[in-house]
């Protein structure tokens, strides 16, 4: 019997939402960086194993938002929660609850969600005992359907992770084909790709006040297993877009090889990717720009 869960990933900002979603699906559907915010919409991954398919909702981190998007990215986490079978909640190990996640706990107390809670990075602990005070901690919280340590660097504990998921899939058919992954378009995953890179490589204002438009993704009908793709970054201010051009082309050079070797990866073919930058004022705060960036426009009004 086909069994299926929705269930939303949740948390503060850069604790690994993303780094364990792609872990338990064994792709990277979401994009991943050191820099807090770096999910800016809802992103759903699916993993069908056996009978089982997970449905994850993968959320910007939550946090006080200053801008346009800041308040769509929180907005967009508050839909997803009330829309799910369950919750999956993520926090770093050596971490006390912060107002984020007992703002969180709250949520699920007011909609009788089940959730289940991730401890991430165990990695980086080097007192194990810190994680059985913490687990304690939570416990007392809320009636969690299981506390689960994890690693998603080292795969460690995300296993157990899925089989504690799979325990909210109800019976009922699939939503996805076996094969799925993600329901992200090729041009929005080619888009992500390189707003990654921007955030890994670039500092201070720019990682945030940049997005990615992809305007054309067309194989050629010449046989040749070649895929163009054509990008525009848009950034905030003309130093900005002096800085992710850099000296003679250098970082948009380096932005647009690393994030061409990502989509060979996985579109498995070749790619010939051409950049351009541009300037879009404030374009955070501009709604007509966040909608035709693709941020849906549902979450705006
Ligand atoms: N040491 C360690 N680092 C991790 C682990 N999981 C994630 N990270 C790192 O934590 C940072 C944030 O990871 P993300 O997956 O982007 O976090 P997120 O919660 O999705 O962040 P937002 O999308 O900004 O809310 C990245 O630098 C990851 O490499 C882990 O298990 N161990
Ligand atoms: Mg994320």
């Amino acid at each position: 019997m086909q069994k299926s869960a929705f269930i939303a990933i949740v948390g503060r900002p850069n604790v690994g939402k993303s780094s364990i979603l792609n872990a338990m699906i064994g792709q990277k559907v979401a994009i991943v960086s050191n820099k807090p915010q770096t999910t800016r919409t809802r992103i759903m991954g699916v993993l069908t194993e056996g009978d089982d398919q997970l449905v994850f909702i993968d959320t910007p981190g939550m946090h006080k938002p200053k801008t346009s998007l800041g308040k769509y990215m929180v907005r967009s986490v508050n839909e997803s929660v009330s829309g799910v079978d369950a919750c999956l909640l993520v926090t770093e190990a050596d971490r006390e609850p912060t107002q984020t996640e007992l703002m969180l706990i709250e949520k699920f107390k007011s909609l009788d969600l089940p959730a289940i809670l991730a401890i991430n990075k165990i990695d980086t602990l080097k007192n194990k005992e810190v994680l059985m005070a913490q687990i304690l901690k939570y416990s007392k919280l809320y009636d969690f359907a299981a506390i689960v340590p994890v690693s998603a660097h080292d795969g460690d504990g995300i296993n157990e992770l899925k089989e504690a998921l799979k325990e909210f899939a109800m019976e009922g058919g699939h939503f996805f084909e076996e094969d799925a992954l993600t329901d992200q378009s090729e041009r929005n995953l080619a888009a992500e790709m390189i707003r990654e890179k921007i955030l890994r490589l670039t500092d201070r204002e720019i990682p945030h006040g940049t997005a990615v438009v992809v305007e054309k993704m067309r194989t050629r009908d010449d046989g040749s297993d070649i895929m163009d793709v054509d990008a525009t970054i848009y950034c905030e201010k003309d130093s900005h877009k002096g800085i992710i051009i850099g000296k003679g082309g250098s970082m948009l050079k380096k932005i647009s090889s690393q994030a061409r070797q990502d989509m060979e990866n996985f579109f498995d073919c070749r790619v010939n990717l051409q950049t351009w930058v541009k300037v879009k004022e404030d374009w955070r705060n501009r709604e007509g720009l966040l909608k035709s960036f693709g941020f849906d426009k549902s979450d705006f009004d």
